[in-house]
C-alpha cells in the first residue's frame, strides 16, 4: 500500500531518487511510463481473483490505415473509464482488436493492385503502434482480428447451427445490380441510381441470399430495452422505432374477379375514409393482371422499386396504375378502385393498403396526383368547421373523433378501433394482430473480403451445412481482385468440392458474411481469444455482460441490435448465461473543426499523429478530456491544445521544482500550517471531492478544472526560505490527490511524477483518495482590529464569515470595546482576509 487510508500525506519508498530535468519532455516521460506498464504487465486482466470485475470496452475500429480524431476520442474516453475504475480496486479488462473484414480492402486492391489480407494486416500494425502511443491500458494479450480463421470458423459453426435451428434461412431477396460491371453493388456502391464505378443504370435482382431470423426475437429485443438504464434514451428510442411494433387489425375485402385482399392497418376507426386500395407491384393482384395485358404489365413494371435503399423508398415521388379492378368496402358496400402503387412495399404488412387519403400522408399525396377523393371520417374534438377544410393542405393524421362514420360518428381513437375491430372478427372479415417493421437480417455478401458462408450446394441433397470437422471454410487470402465480381467465383480450387452427405460433387458457397456477422459476437470472444476448442468458454460469463461501452451514435441501431440478437442466439445454445450484452453505453460527441464534422471528405481533418508527435500523448489526452462533456460535440481548437499542454509543463515544473527545495526542507508536518497553507489545504479537497463526484457521473470536463485549480492553490503559496514543516505537508498531500485524479486522463506524466517524489511505484495501484472532512470545515482566520487606525486588537472568524458576522466579533473584542466605550461607530470597514476598521 502506497498511501495510508484516510490521511494523504505519502510515505516515501526508498530508491526513488528524482531523475528529471526541469523541461517537461513528453516524448521521454511517456517511453518511460510506457516500458514499466509493459514490464510489470499491469493491465493484463485476470479471469479472476480479488476485486469485482470491470469489463470496459470501446468499439473496434475498422484497419483503414491510421486513426482519426474520432478513434482518438472514442478510445480516450474508454481508457479514462477504465483507469478510473482501475483504481477504484476492479479487476479491469480493458481489450482492443481490429473488425478487419469490410469492402476498403478491396478498393485499396483494385486501386494499388495488392492483396486485401496484406493491405489489412499492414494497416493493422501501423494502427496498433499508433494506438500503443497513445498509453491505451488494453490488454494486449487479447488482441484479436476478425479476419484470422481461428476468430470467424466460430462464426460459421454458430451459423450451422442456426441453420439446424431453422433460425438462419435461405430466400430470394433483391440485389443492385450493375449489368455492365456484372457485379452486386452494395447500397453505398450506387450513386444517384448508377453504379459507381460503371456509370449503368442499377437494375434490381432476385437471388437467393441467407437470411438470420432476427423477427423471432424482435418482442424480446423491445421489451429488453425496458431494463436497459445504462443506456441513453435516445439510443433506446432509435431501436425502438427500428423494431416498429405497430398494432393493428388484417382486414380483407371481396375484389370480385380476384378473390379476398388482405391488408394490414393500423387505423381501423378510418375504415369509412377509405376511397381506393393500393397494392405492391409484386404483390398477386398485380401479377394476375399483367399477365392478361401487356400494357398494364409493363406499367407495373415500371413501379418495382429500382434500389434497395429505405432512403430512396421514402424520398421517390408517388406514381402507380388502376388495374380495372374494383373491391368493396365491408361497411359501406361502395366499390372502390384497386391500384397498383409504388409506395406500398411487397415486404410490409400484406403487401396491400386501404388507402384513407384524408389522413395518411402518403395516400394524400397519391389521391392528389391521380384525382382520387380525399374524405375526411377523423376531426379533432371540437372541430366546428366544414370536415373538408381539415385535409386541403395535406392528410389531418393525429387521432381524434369519428366523423361521417354512420354508427361510429363521435368515438374516438380506441373505442372506434375495438368497435370495428370486433365487428371485423365476427364477420369473420379479419383479426387483430402485432406487425414489426423489422425484417429478417440478410447477411450474403456477394463480396470477397468476408467469412465464407460454411454451406455447400448439392444437387440432389440442396443446401447443405459443411461439418464441424471440415470448419473452418478457409478464405483464400492470395488473390487478385479487380472489381468485376468476387474473386471467389473465379475459384475452382475454391468452390469445387464434395457434398458432406453424399459425396457427390457440389459447389460451395461463394457469398461471404455481412461485416456486422463479426462484429455482433466479438465483446464475448474477447474473454476466451485463445480457445481454440469452442467459440466460448466459462470466461464468457465471468466476464459478460460489458459493464462499459463506448461508442459512436452511428451505431444506435444495427450494430448495437445485432449485438444483443447474438447474446440472446449464444445463450440459446447454452454458451452464455447473459440476456443483454452491454450494461451501460456512452455514446461519444463528434469532433467538430470550425462548426464542420471532422472528415476526409470535408477536407478538415486534423491527424492525430502530428498532434502526438508535437505534444505528445497526455496533452491529446487532456485536451479532448477537458474541451467537452463526453456526450456532446467537441470543437477541434489549436489554442485549446497548445493550453493543454502549457497546463502540463506547469504541473510537472512545480513537482520538479518542489522536489528540489524539499530536499533542505524540515519534515512535513500538517499542524503547523499557517492561514494561507490551511486555505489551499482546503481548497484541494474541496476540489477533491468536486473531482470524485464528476468521475462518478462521467463528467471528466470538470475533473480537468478541479484539477487545475488544485494546481493554482499549490502553486499560490509562497516557498519558505527556511522552516517550511507546514508548506511541505500542503504540497506534498496536495500533489498526491493532484497526481491520483488526474492521472485516468493524463497517465504518463502522473505515474512519472508519482514515482520521482516518491509515492511508490504504482500510481495505478494507489487507492483513489479521500477528502479529509477536517480539512473541508471553515477554518479561522486572524483579522486586526483597528479603533480610528490605531490597533487595538485581533479577532479569529471562520474563513468564510460574512460582514455582519465579523462586525460582530470585533466589536465583541474587549480590548476594542474599551476604546469604543459608548461612542457611536461612524463607519466600520473590512479588509478582507486582513483587518477592521472602526472608526469613532
Ligand atoms: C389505413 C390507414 C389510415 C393507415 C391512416 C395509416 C393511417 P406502421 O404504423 O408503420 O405499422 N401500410 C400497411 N402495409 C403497407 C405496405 N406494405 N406498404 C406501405 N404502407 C403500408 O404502418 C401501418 C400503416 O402503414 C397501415 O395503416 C397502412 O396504412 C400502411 F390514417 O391503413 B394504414
Ligand atoms: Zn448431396
Amino acid at each position: 500500500m502506497d498511501v495510508p487510508a484516510g490521511y494523504n500525506l505519502p510515505s516515501f519508498v526508498p530508491g526513488f531518487a528524482f531523475p528529471m530535468n526541469r523541461q517537461y519532455d513528453a516524448a521521454a516521460v511517456e517511453a518511460q511510463a510506457q516500458a514499466w506498464w509493459q514490464d510489470q504487465q499491469v493491465f493484463a486482466a485476470a479471469d479472476a481473483g480479488p476485486g469485482e470485475k470491470f469489463y470496459c470496452l470501446s468499439m473496434f475500429p475498422y484497419p483503414s490505415g491510421a486513426l482519426h480524431m474520432g478513434h482518438v476520442r472514442n478510445y480516450t474516453i474508454g481508457d479514462v473509464l477504465a483507469r478510473y475504475q482501475m483504481m477504484q480496486g476492479r479487476r479491469v479488462l480493458q481489450p482492443m482488436g481490429w473488425d478487419a473484414f469490410g469492402m476498403p480492402a478491396e478498393n485499396a486492391a483494385i486501386q494499388r493492385g495488392i492483396a486485401p489480407s496484406r493491405w489489412t494486416y499492414d494497416n493493422i500494425a501501423h494502427m496498433r503502434g499508433q494506438l500503443q502511443r497513445l498509453g491505451f491500458a488494453y490488454d494486449w494479450q487479447r488482441e484479436l482480428a476478425t479476419c484470422r480463421p481461428d476468430y470467424y470458423r466460430w462464426e460459421q459453426w454458430l451459423f450451422t447451427r442456426l441453420l439446424k435451428k431453422g433460425l438462419a434461412y435461405r430466400r430470394l431477396a433483391a440485389v443492385n445490380w450493375d449489368p455492365v460491371d456484372q457485379t452486386v453493388l452494395a447500397n453505398e456502391q450506387v450513386i444517384d441510381g448508377r453504379g459507381w464505378r460503371s456509370g449503368a443504370p442499377v437494375e434490381r435482382r432476385e437471388i437467393p441470399q441467407w437470411f438470420l431470423r432476427i423477427t423471432a426475437y424482435a418482442d424480446e429485443l423491445l421489451d429488453g430495452l425496458d431494463e436497459l438504464d445504462g443506456w441513453p434514451e435516445s439510443v433506446k428510442a432509435m431501436q425502438r422505432n427500428w423494431i416498429g411494433r405497430s398494432v393493428g387489425l388484417e382486414l380483407s375485402f371481396e375484389v370480385p374477379a380476384y378473390g379476398a385482399l388482405k391488408v394490414f392497418t393500423t387505423r381501423p376507426d378510418t375504415l369509412y375514409g377509405v376511397t381506393y386500395m393500393a397494392v405492391a407491384a409484386e404483390h398477386p393482384l398485380a401479377q394476375q393482371v399483367a399477365a392478361g395485358n401487356p400494357a398494364l404489365a409493363d406499367a407495373i413494371e415500371k413501379l418495382k422499386p429500382r434500389e434497395t435503399s429505405e432512403a430512396a423508398l421514402q424520398t421517390q415521388d408517388k406514381l402507380g396504375v388502376d388495374t380495372g379492378l374494383r373491391a368493396v368496402h365491408p361497411l359501406t358496400g361502395d366499390e372502390l378502385p384497386v391500384w397498383v402503387a409504388n409506395f406500398v412495399l411487397m415486404d410490409y404488412g400484406e403487401g396491400a393498403i386501404m388507402a384513407v387519403p384524408g389522413h395518411d400522408q402518403r395516400d394524400w399525396e397519391f389521391a392528389r396526383v391521380y384525382g382520387l377523393p380525399i374524405t375526411p371520417v377523423v376531426a379533432p374534438e371540437g372541430f366546428s368547421d366544414e370536415p373538408a377544410k381539415l385535409v386541403e393542405h395535406g392528410a389531418f393524421t393525429d387521432k381524434g373523433l369519428l366523423v361521417n362514420s354512420g354508427p361510429y360518428d363521435g368515438l374516438a381513437f380506441q373505442d372506434a378501433f375495438d368497435a370495428i375491430a370486433d365487428l371485423a372478427e365476427q364477420r369473420g372479415l379479419g383479426t387483430r394482430r402485432v406487425q414489426y417493421r423489422l425484417r429478417d437480417w440478410g447477411v450474403s455478401r456477394q463480396r470477397y473480403w468476408g467469412c465464407p458462408i460454411p454451406v455447400i450446394h448439392c444437387e440432389a441433397c440442396g443446401a447443405v451445412p459443411v461439418p464441424d470437422a471440415q470448419l473452418p471454410v478457409l478464405l483464400p487470402e492470395d488473390v487478385t481482385v479487380d472489381g468485376s465480381g468476387s474473386p471467389l467465383t473465379r475459384m475452382p480450387e475454391f468452390y469445387e468440392t464434395t457434398c458432406p452427405q453424399c459425396g457427390a460433387p457440389a459447389r460451395r458457397e461463394t457469398d461471404t458474411f455481412d461485416t456486422f456477422f463479426e462484429s455482433s459476437w466479438y465483446f464475448a470472444r474477447f474473454a476466451c481469444p485463445d480457445l481454440d476448442t469452442a467459440m466460448l468458454d466459462q470466461r464468457a460469463d465471468q466476464w459478460l455482460p460489458v459493464d462499459q461501452y463506448v461508442g459512436g451514435i452511428e451505431h444506435a441501431i444495427l450494430h448495437l441490435l445485432y449485438a444483443r440478437f447474438f447474446t440472446k442466439l449464444m445463450r440459446d445454445e447454452g454458451l452464455i448465461g447473459v440476456d443483454e450484452p452491454f450494461t451501460r453505453l456512452l455514446t461519444q460527441g463528434m469532433v467538430l473543426k470550425d462548426g464542420a464534422k471532422m472528415s476526409k471528405s470535408k477536407g478538415n481533418t486534423v491527424d492525430p499523429q502530428a498532434l502526438i508527435d508535437r505534444y505528445g500523448a497526455d496533452t491529446a489526452r487532456l485536451f479532448i478530456m477537458f474541451a467537452a462533456p463526453a456526450e456532446q460535440a467537441l470543437e477541434w481548437s489549436d489554442e485549446g491544445v497548445a493550453g493543454a499542454n502549457r497546463f502540463l509543463k506547469r504541473l510537472w515544473g512545480f513537482a520538479v521544482d518542489f522536489a528540489a527545495w524539499r530536499e533542505q526542507a524540515p519534515a512535513a508536518d500538517l499542524a503547523t500550517l499557517d492561514d494561507a497553507q490551511a486555505a489551499a489545504r482546503r481548497e484541494i479537497h474541496a476540489n477533491l471531492q468536486q473531482a470524485s463526484y464528476d468521475f462518478g457521473k462521467g463528467q471528466f470536463n470538470t475533473v480537468v478544472s478541479a484539477g487545475m485549480k488544485m494546481l493554482n492553490e499549490l502553486s499560490r503559496l509562497p516557498v519558505p526560505e527556511s522552516g517550511g514543516a507546514g508548506y511541505r505537508a500542503v504540497v506534498e498531500e496536495g500533489l498526491s490527490i493532484l497526481l491520483r485524479v488526474l492521472s485516468p486522463i493524463v497517465p504518463h506524466i502522473t505515474h512519472c511524477l508519482w514515482q520521482g517524489l516518491g509515492h511508490g511505484e504504482a500510481l495505478l495501484r494507489a487507492p483513489w483518495p479521500q477528502a479529509d472532512p477536517q480539512a473541508l470545515q471553515a477554518d479561522e482566520i486572524t483579522l486586526a482590529v483597528q479603533v480610528s487606525g490605531k490597533l487595538r486588537g485581533t479577532i479569529r472568524v471562520p474563513a468564510e464569515a460574512d460582514q455582519d458576522a465579523i462586525r460582530a466579533a470585533a466589536l465583541a473584542e474587549p480590548n476594542v470595546q474599551r476604546f469604543v466605550a459608548d461612542k457611536p461607530v461612524r463607519k466600520l470597514i473590512v479588509v478582507p482576509g486582513k483587518l477592521v476598521n472602526i472608526v469613532v
